[in-house]
């Protein structure tokens, strides 16, 4: 039988069948295992300047908060592979905003924090900094764990020392990222860990300390994995 020949009806009920066949797979499909989370994903969502400005409180999101300058920004372009995705700058407080980035799973996102402790800031825009954080982090129900970076170099500042206390007291899974290890020899940054364990060797709250680097990628994928278990964790959509 020549092409001319088969009956187009006939190829055309059975590639809808087929078709029937692929959506109802894709359906149950995309319905009992969603995507896996692709942090190469990640897209930036919007900036905002208070709580109100913030994306819908749904799904689950991790936040990066630290010092000024102590490498949030880069860490999160590290993780995400995106040397462009949030700015980075030598100038401290760079980051004013709370910056949002979406992955490809709906409703899960990473958050830039403003950094804290920029001193050429004015006192006034201090506290309404550390104001719109502590709302942030105390209203925003999608908030699933905090990723506190610090320098490996001066580790737990007065201000991380308060927000490891502020995940105690709220029963906030917490990361800590010993960052910028590159710049330290391996016996020294290896020293600074444990001064790290030993200090929050009470802390509950504490599930990942990781030294890390956003130069070398030193801790990487083990702050991948925490962030994916994070993410994932309580998610049944
Ligand atoms: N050597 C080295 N430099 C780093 C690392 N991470 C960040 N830096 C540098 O540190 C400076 C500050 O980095 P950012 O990522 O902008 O810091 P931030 O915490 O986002 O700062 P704010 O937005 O001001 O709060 C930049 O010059 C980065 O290139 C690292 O792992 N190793
Ligand atoms: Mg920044």
């Amino acid at each position: 039988m020549g092409l001319s020949q088969v009956n187009p009806l006939s190829i055309g009920s059975r590639q809808d069948h087929e078709t029937d066949i692929l959506a109802i797979q894709e359906f149950s499909v995309t319905s009992e295992a969603p995507k896996p989370i692709s942090f190469n994903s990640a897209r930036f969502l919007v900036s905002a300047a208070r709580l109100q400005d913030c994306p819908p409180d749904a799904g689950r999101e991790v936040a990066f908060a630290g010092r000024s300058n102590a490498g949030k920004s880069s860490a999160i372009n590290c993780i995400t592979t995106n040397g462009k995705l949030a700015r980075t700058s030598k100038t401290p407080g760079r980051t004013r905003l709370i910056n949002f980035f979406s992955l490809n799973r709906e409703n899960c996102r990473l958050v830039d924090l403003p950094g804290y402790g920029y001193a050429k800031v004015s006192r006034d825009m201090k506290d309404d900094w550390q104001q719109h954080l502590s709302h942030y982090l105390t209203e925003r129900r999608s908030l699933a764990g905090l990723v506190l970076v610090m320098d490996i170099r001066h580790p737990l500042t007065d201000f991380d020392q308060m927000m490891v206390e502020w995940c105690e007291h709220n029963n906030l899974p917490l990361m800590i990222l010993a960052t910028k290890a590159d710049k330290l020899k391996f016996g020294q940054a290896k020293t600074a860990m444990l001064g790290i364990r030993k200090a929050l060797k009470d802390n509950q709250c504490l599930e990942h300390l990781i030294m890390f680097s956003a130069t070398s990628k030193t801790g990487l994928e083990e702050c991948r994995k925490g962030l994916t278990d994070w993410l994932e964790s309580g998610q049944d959509d």
